[in-house]
């Protein structure tokens, strides 16, 4: 399957450090890459291998501390 682009919006980030737990949360996961968050923009993107690591990304970010959400 190609790798398919996805952009979540994450809420509760409010410095660099929030936005570099949200990077690195989503690049600690199998199928996840070219992961670029967006502070001000409250976006993460990145690519999927698989539909379900979505909502994988998801939860991972929720458990993390923040808030995504699908466009
Ligand atoms: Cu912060």
């Amino acid at each position: 399957m190609a790798a398919q682009k996805i952009t979540l919006n994450v809420d509760g980030m409010s410095c660099g450090h929030c936005s570099g737990m949200v990077r690195k949360t989503l690049e600690g996961i199998d199928g996840i890459s070219k992961v670029v968050v967006d502070l001000n923009g409250k976006k993460a993107s990145f690519e999927v291998a698989g539909q379900d690591l979505i909502a994988r990304a998801i939860q991972e970010i929720n458990e993390a501390g923040y808030k995504a959400s699908e466009n």
